[in-house]
């Protein structure tokens, strides 16, 4: 008798932990039915690349103050980048594209220019916010 009744309360307590189990996997059953009809969230186009600078090609970067102005740079010769009223200055390898980032905190149009060769890369405009 002394044997039984712990088996009994094993048992008993074996048939409550699978009931909860059961409802527990039925709970999630639900929960994915649910998550199934819900919206697919929506597909964020890739970022576009930063404008890619050339001896020749002038572009216009237009940014707000406060901004981060992006742009990739390459020569075919090694050249320096200059950010003139930022005064920037970046070293170019030949053939290598760098890409130049950096918070737009002068208002205001700014050339961009292959420093050495003084060839004109592009107008960075700064407008207020
Ligand atoms: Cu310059």
């Amino acid at each position: 008798m002394t044997v039984i009744k712990p088996l009994g309360l094993l048992l008993a307590g074996l048939m409550i932990v699978a009931l909860v189990a059961t409802a527990l996997i039925e709970g999630d059953a639900d929960s994915t039915s649910s998550t199934t009809t819900a919206p697919l969230p929506a597909i964020t186009p890739a970022p576009q690349p930063p404008p890619l600078l050339k001896a020749g090609s002038q572009r216009k970067i237009s940014v707000r103050n406060g901004d981060i102005v992006r742009f990739r740079v390459v020569n075919p010769t090694a050249e320096e980048v200059h950010v003139h009223g930022y005064d920037f200055k970046f070293a170019l390898e030949p053939g290598v594209t760098k890409t130049i980032s950096f918070p737009a905190r002068i208002e205001g149009q700014f050339e961009i220019e292959l420093e050495q060769s003084a060839t004109p890369l592009a107008k960075l405009v700064v407008n207020p916010r």
